[in-house]
């Protein structure tokens, strides 16, 4: 609507000055690596009825709007990974057709997989801008569905932290790959783009150097944690899931630079092979740094010292 799109004329040039970069080069080749699974678009038109009105599917040309085709583009290659590197059709490994609805509610500062689709909101147009924005948020998101259909982690305490932490590596892969970065180039920031013009922070989470992430008067300070010491416990946030998940984020940082090349075809297979093996519902961090040392094959070393980095014991 009218209030929605002045709020998006509000982003500064020196803000789209520095995102134009990125953005392009995500959404061309988004566009080029479409696998030609299926997927939706549709528009919530600023209300909460789901999936509301279809606005873009495969083979349908950019529509203009930027929500519906930064969705469109960025599922459409987080499909396409999947696909390519990991060998999985689509969330369930059947080809399931993936929803997403953009343009969700008013001033909406999140995206979410709600158990059968994916859903996001335009941010409140003072802090936050769309979520669309980072592909690394359209992976994350995708993944909760990955997740849900393979170790089916539970979202509580370290499980729930590890479920996020894979959302994480996933949604990174992604976003590497489409800039054709190696791990070590990269800057391992998650939802970089997503704050709007005058906020102090560059993006939601560093995998790199968690808590690092923003520092601002309005959001408060990035509170995730990068080691086992750090620990959060808390009742909050299902036991702490977006801010313990720091601390499994910045051992695939570890591991997917030590390993080195692309994460995602690097670290990123161990880490989903992992995923994939069969570990239980209530796995937690040791019982998933095993699991990865176990898949890591020539890699074992390098895995298992990542995970000693940040405190944990495979
Ligand atoms: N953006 C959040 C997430 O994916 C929303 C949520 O489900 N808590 O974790
Ligand atoms: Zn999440």
């Amino acid at each position: 609507d009218d209030a929605h799109c002045a709020r998006c004329a509000d982003l500064t040039l020196e803000h789209d000055r520095r995102f134009r970069a990125t953005r392009g080069a995500q959404s061309l080749t988004a566009t080029a690596v479409a696998s030609g699974k299926p997927w939706e678009i549709h528009d919530a038109e600023h209300g909460t009825t789901l999936p509301g009105r279809l606005v873009r599917s495969p083979g349908d040309a950019a529509t203009g709007d930027d929500a519906t085709d930064e969705a469109a583009d960025g599922i459409a290659a987080a499909l396409a990974m999947y696909a390519e590197v990991y060998d999985r059709d689509s969330f369930d490994d059947k080809g399931a057709d993936v929803l997403g609805t953009v343009h969700y509610d008013q001033n909406y500062d999140n995206a979410f997989w709600n158990g059968t689709q994916l859903v996001f909101g335009d941010g409140d147009g003072k802090a936050f801008g769309r979520f669309t924005r980072p592909v690394d948020v359209l992976g994350h998101e995708l993944t909760h569905a990955v997740t849900e259909r393979t170790a089916g982690l539970t979202y509580e305490g370290q499980s729930g932290a590890l479920n996020e932490s894979i959302s994480d590596v996933f949604g990174i892969s992604l976003k590497q790959r489409l800039l054709k970065q190696s791990a070590k180039q990269a800057d391992w920031l998650i939802g970089e783009g997503i704050f709007l013009a005058g906020v102090k922070g560059t993006a939601l989470r560093s995998m790199k150097a968690p808590g690092t992430a923003y520092d601002d008067p309005q959001l408060g300070k990035d509170p995730q944690v990068g080691d086992m010491k750090d620990y959060v416990d808390t009742s909050d946030d299902n036991g702490g899931v977006h801010t313990n998940s720091g601390i499994p984020n910045r051992a695939f940082y570890l591991a997917a630079t030590a390993v080195g090349g692309s994460a995602a075809e690097g670290a990123g297979r161990i880490w989903y092979a992992a995923l994939t093996s069969g570990i239980g519902a209530d796995t937690d961090f040791a019982g998933f740094a095993t699991a990865t040392v176990d898949a890591a094959g020539e890699h074992a070393d390098d895995v298992r010292k990542a995970w000693q980095g940040v405190g944990v014991t495979a």
